[in-house]
Order: C-alpha cells, then structure tokens, then sequence
C-alpha cells in the first residue's frame, strides 16, 4: 500500500484521525496536508503545505509521496459557509471534483469525504432521521453537502472511484478548538466551564442536536474505511449517530462535576441553522452493513472530556 493523504489535516477531525492511523501504520506512511502551517502533532510526521483549491498542486502531491488513499477533509464549517457563499463553493465543491478527478486518473484506491447532518432540511422527519428521508438543506452548508454526496455516488457508479462518506453529527473532542460550526458550542462550553466562567451559549436551551464524541467518530471512520466493498450499499454518506442533547442538558451533566457552572442563552443566527437540522439521526443501515456501534453518551463523553482536557493545549481548527 502506499501512502495515506489528508487534507485539512489541522482541522478538529484531521489531527485526531492522523494520529491513530500513524499509531497502526507508522509515522511516515500518512502525509498531513493543510493551508496552514503544521503545528502540535502534526509536526511530528510528513507534512506539506497544500491548497486543495489548486487542482494540479494536489496531483502533484499525489504522484510525488505514491499516494493510495485521500481522506479529503479541508472544509468551511455551517457557520462560516453562510458568511462566504463563493468560497464556500470553491473549497467544499470545486476541491472534491480536483479529489475525484484525481482520485479517477492517478488509481487512487480509496477516498474518505465527509458529509454532515447538514444535508436535512426541515423537511426531513427530525427524531430518528433515516437514512432515506427527504433531504432539502436550506443553509450553504447544507446544499454543497448534498451536492458532494450525489457526485461521490456518481463517480463510484460511472468511474468506479471507491469513495466512502459518513454523515457526521456534530463532533466533539478536546484536543482541539473547532471554529465555524453550529454545534461548536459543545466544545467550547468544557473550556468554559473548567475556566471557572459562565458559558454564554449562541444557541436556545432546548435546541436538541444530533452529536458525536471524538472516539467515536475516529472509530466510524476507520471501521468504514476498512470494510469490504461488497459490504457497503450506501455510496452517498452513511447516517451515524452516536447521542442527543440540547444546551440546558449538556450543561446539567457539566453541573455534575462542576456545580458552580452556569450558563446563559443568546441565540443568534446560528439558532436558524440549528433549527433546520434532525434532533436525531436513524443509523441502521451503516449498523447492518458494516457493524457500526457508538460507544459513548452525554455521562461517559463528559466525564471523560472534564478528566482529560485539563492536561491538553487544544489547537484552533477551522476545518472539519
Ligand atoms: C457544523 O456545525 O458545521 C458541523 C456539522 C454538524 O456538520 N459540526
């Protein structure tokens, strides 16, 4: 096998991923790229500066390290996609065509994209969302989501690319400090709250989201990326899920280690992209194809986020 090509390699994702197939694979078999330059473990291994938004620089990378597998991650979160409608385009559209073309033409063979809860509107039914349910996104974010995901399926089915994708709820970890999602304030609010300083939260109390401890994610992610072909009957984005919750109770479990932590609700227009998304996600099909199972709820991702964070120095990401 060759190498292993992450773009947006310094985003909340990119950095966790990197470091557990650097763990199985070895330090030099996976190549860290970003548009910014390496910082934390991310200097630790091969790293080049790269921007997806060049399509020859990204073959060039490709030819030069023998490149086998692209997880392409670089990406404007929900946020900040509403704020700039064309780059939002050119990074999260135009860089998966420069992906797929390559991915086509150089025999790449296997491609990590990751789509989000996102690509729901409000059409869609919001407790247990399935797989299949009317998608109709109403945010930027949203529509280039689905968008990728239609173009994933088409060059599986008309170029035989091997492109796999998960629908991310929102993440959470705590090794890094993710700017410009809706669901951000999940991670923010444990800095906050182990700062001894209220939280002042962009969304309302009750706005229930669909969320996804860091383990977990990393854990669908590679069980997805290992499992046989024949096994996988979804080539837009497969639904994960891993819990729910809405601020007041993500606070409430916080107070169970931290009584004094108090928040308060200023919603702003991140409260209409919230507002748009599921409560819930249905995962089934990814738990029948390829044994999908979270292990973590809102109790045991806090506990061990209060226990584990006092001992990091998290990194600002702005990419998934
Ligand atoms: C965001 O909030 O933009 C992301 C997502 C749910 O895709 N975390």
């Amino acid at each position: 096998m060759g190498k292993i090509l992450f773009t947006g390699a310094a985003g909340q994702l990119g950095a966790e991923l990197i470091a557990e197939l650097r763990h199985r694979h070895g330090v030099d078999s996976v190549l860290a790229t970003d548009i910014r330059a390496a910082e934390g473990i991310l200097k630790e291994g091969p790293f080049e500066l790269l921007d997806v938004t060049d399509e020859e620089a990204i073959r060039a990378i490709i030819k030069k390290h023998d490149i086998s597998q692209i997880y392409h991650l670089a990406a404007l979160l929900s946020a900040k996609a509403e704020k700039d409608i064309p780059l939002s385009r050119k990074l999260n559209i135009g860089s998966l065509h420069h992906v797929l073309n390559a991915a086509r033409d150089l025999n790449i063979e296997r491609v990590f994209w990751p789509s989000s809860i996102a690509v729901f509107g409000p059409d869609a039914i919001s407790n247990g969302t399935p797989q299949n349910s009317p998608c109709n996104p109403t945010t930027v974010y949203g529509i280039n989501k689905l968008t990728g995901e239609q173009w994933c399926a088409y060059y599986h089915r008309v170029f035989g690319v091997d492109v796999r994708s998960l629908r991310y709820p929102g993440l959470i970890g705590y090794k890094t400090l993710p700017g410009g999602g809706t669901t951000d304030y999940a991670v923010d609010i444990y800095h906050k709250a182990l700062a001894g300083e209220p939280f002042s939260c962009f969304l309302q109390a009750d706005t229930m989201l669909p969320m996804m401890y860091m383990e977990d994610a990393i854990n669908a992610t590679l069980k997805l990326m290992d499992a046989e072909p024949e096994k996988l009957s979804i080539r837009t984005s497969y639904n994960v899920a891993g819990m729910s919750f809405n601020p007041a109770q993500i606070s409430d479990s916080i107070r169970k280690h931290i009584p004094d932590f108090s928040i308060t609700y200023e919603p702003d227009y991140r409260q209409n992209i919230a507002d748009s998304w599921p409560n819930s996600i249905d995962d089934s099909t990814a738990r029948a194809d390829w044994g999908w199972k979270p292990s973590y709820n809102l109790t045991a991702m806090t506990k061990d986020i209060l226990e584990k964070l006092p001992g990091y120095f998290p990194v600002l990401s702005e990419n998934l």
